[in-house]
């Protein structure tokens, strides 16, 4: 339980001071950032071991640090600097570090579904115990290539867990204008036989149980998974703002704060407190501490290197 909390603190404060800096308009790449969906990337990812693969979409930052990437890595890659993780060139959703077991982020909705399942195929006909793990938004499941995807891990049995975040909106449009009445995820993902299940993405713990019992599954042959995280994103679509202060109300502002009242961070760290894991001093103190860090590795990257002009064609 302190693993969890203490690596939901590393992704809070990475997302938390690189939205801080982004107005300062040195990161010229458009950043989703991850406010608020902390638990699920933290959950599946502490569920995982090494040699299993990572893929993330857009919203790409979590699961990038939750996987064990460098804070200073993708400091470095927002300001294009040659340090980045992609060497400066590829942005906030082009991420890699393959060495960590996170493949890549996309921004093609539904693209890294199918190489997850492409990754999990490799394993399994190299007879390798691995496993893919793929994190996408729920407006992945109204991609046609999504359904090709998965029933194809479905027909082979493949090693992939399908982390959805269902944070209920696809940019500014909700559930309810791109889903029939009375659609369900879950239901729809059964169809194909995959087991499905769907879990509070703001509780780490819970992530965490449900990530293991998949891996476990996927990792023994016994088919892949699909886990439906409920959470909510808490700044805007794309950039560092909050929506009620840039003007927008496409989501209400009783239903923001409702969300925020159930902040993954502060549930974890107040359950710490309550089953005697920690005090409250200590949690605090992981909280300074990590955050003094993660800005002294956002200002490091702030100076690192441009990339050499003479460079430019290289890696293409
Ligand atoms: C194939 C494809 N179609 C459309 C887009 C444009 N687009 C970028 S993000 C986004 C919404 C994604 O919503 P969701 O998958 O729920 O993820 P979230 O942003 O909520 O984390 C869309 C439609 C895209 N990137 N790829
Ligand atoms: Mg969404």
């Amino acid at each position: 339980m302190v693993d969890l909390h203490r690596a939901l603190l590393r992704v809070r404060m990475t997302e938390e001071t690189l939205a801080g800096r982004y107005p300062e308009q040195e990161m010229r790449t458009p950043t989703h950032f991850g406010t608020g969906q902390e638990a699920v990337s933290v959950g599946v990812c502490s569920a995982l071991g090494e040699g299993d693969m990572v893929y993330t979409h857009h919203r790409s930052h979590n699961a990038y640090i939750a996987r064990g990437g460098s804070v200073y890595e993708l400091a470095a890659e927002l300001y294009g600097r040659a340090d980045g993780c992609s060497l400066g060139r590829g942005g906030s959703v082009h991420l890699t570090a393959r060495d960590k077991g996170f493949m890549v982020s996309s921004a093609i909705l539904a693209e890294t579904v199918a190489t997850a399942v492409g990754t999990a195929l490799a394993f399994a006909m190299d007879g390798k115990s691995n496993v893919a793990a793929c994190f996408f938004g729920e407006g992945t499941l109204d991609e046609g290539a999504f359904y090709e995807a998965i029933n194809f891990a479905s027909i082979r049995k493949l090693p992939v867990v399908f982390a959805c975040e269902n944070n209920l909106y696809a940019t500014e449009s909700p559930l309810s204008v791109r889903q029939a009445e009375g659609s369900d995820l879950c239901e729809r993902v059964r169809a194909f036989k995959i087991t499905s299940e769907r879990v509070d993405g703001n509780d780490v713990a819970a992530v965490y149980d449900a990530a293991l019992c998949g891996v476990e599954q996927a990792r023994t042959g016994c088919g892949p998974v699909f886990l439906e995280c409920m959470t909510y994103r808490w700044r805007e679509h794309v950039g560092p703002m909050m929506d009620h202060d840039a003007g927008r109300s496409y989501r209400s502002k009783a239903e923001f704060d409702a969300w925020v009242a159930r902040d993954p961070v502060q549930r974890s760290a107040a359950r710490l407190v309550e089953q005697g894991l920690a005090t409250a001093a200590e949690v605090e103190g992981w909280a300074v501490q990590t955050r003094a860090e993660v800005e002294a590795s956002v200002e490091r990257a702030r100076h690192a290197s441009w990339p050499k002009a003479e460079t430019l064609f290289e890696n293409a």
